[in-house]
């Protein structure tokens, strides 16, 4: 990776890899593009272009005009919303990906983009989901994610394509909100806990999920794309979790630190019957045998972080690390 085009760069990866790529590769060897632009450090630290990326030749054409050496594809519908529209999600998750892969053949382009664990379903190992199992997913969101992988490992053994891929738990952050997931109360609760004390779950007691705090996420996306590719068994699909977590668990973890914090719930039948179609927690072997992955938060080291960063963005500088 040496010079970069990143799609969806203003969605909740992007936001962040963004600039990590950009400190770490150079400001102007990172282009960041969105089908929306904002007033954020990710349009202005470096160079930006508006992309729809079911627009295959716009596409082509940004790419080859910064001769970039690396796709990371982000652009996409998360679960929640392709389960409200799901012909948008299907042109959109699988038109934009195969235009992504179709960018990186013509121009010989290393290529990332993330799989979940949507990809899986009901019928999957629920504990210690492995690696390699069944994939009957029951939402557009899952369908897309398994044609996905499926897509990306047949540029590879078709076209050559250097295809790789993570398999995503949920993802947490403090700076920029996901949008239409299922594991989004996981970010929600920490925003809630801090401007209101309280926080409704619209996922229900008991609902276990895999979740990943972002600096760990952005860098397992570093290390696959950097890994050596003989070592390589798998490509586009890798298992990746650092926690397995329900709502109670992190209400407890937060309730460390803000004794009064309540929780109740409201499930919402949508989002909840898709998580317990989801595996409750995948088992990310491979991963670490193949290209070394591992993590440097659980629950309780992620809660103490995103409230310290959290109530630094909304009370200023006044808080002091280990007040919160
Ligand atoms: C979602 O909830 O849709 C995503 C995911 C797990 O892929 N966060």
């Amino acid at each position: 990776m040496k010079k970069i085009l990143i799609t969806g760069a203003l969605g909740q990866i992007g936001s962040e890899l963004t600039m990590t790529l950009r400190e770490r590769y150079g400001a102007e060897n990172v282009i960041a593009t969105d089908i929306n632009k904002n007033e954020s450090n990710v349009v202005y630290s470096g160079p930006f272009e508006h992309l729809d990326v079911t627009n295959d030749r716009d596409f082509f054409n940004i790419a080859k005009k910064h001769k970039v050496d690396t796709v990371i594809h982000l652009a996409a519908l998360l679960s929640a919303t392709a389960e409200q529209k799901p012909l948008l999600a299907w042109n959109l998750n699988m038109g934009g990906l195969v235009n992504a892969l179709e960018v990186s053949r013509e121009l010989d382009l290393q290529f990332f983009t993330p799989s979940s664990i949507g990809a899986f379903g009901p019928s999957t190992p629920k504990a210690q989901t492995p690696q390699d199992t069944i994939q009957q997913p029951t939402t557009m969101y899952g369908v897309n994610k398994v044609s996905g992988e499926l897509l990306c490992n047949y540029y590879f053994n078709k076209f050559g394509v250097d295809t790789r891929g993570l398999r995503f738990p949920g993802l947490i952050s403090y700076v920029a909100p996901p949008g239409g997931g299922t594991t989004d109360y996981a970010v929600e609760i920490y925003y809630k806990a801090i401007k209101q004390g309280h926080y409704t779950s619209y996922i229900d007691q008991g609902t276990y999920m895999d979740m990943m705090y972002m600096p760990d996420a952005l860098n397992a996306i570093i290390g696959l794309m950097e890994a050596d590719p003989t070592k390589l068994v798998h490509r586009n699909s890798f298992n990746v979790s650092a926690m397995s977590i329900a709502p109670e668990d992190v209400e407890a973890a937060i309730k460390k630190h803000i004794p009064t914090f309540t929780m109740d719930y409201q499930v919402d039948p949508v989002r909840q019957q898709i998580a317990q179609s989801w595996p409750d927690a995948i088992d990310s072997t491979c991963a670490v045998d193949e290209w070394g992955f591992k993590v440097q938060y659980d629950l309780a080291k992620m809660t103490e972080d995103m409230l310290w960063h959290l109530n630094k963005k909304w009370l200023g500088e006044k808080v002091e690390k280990g007040a919160i």
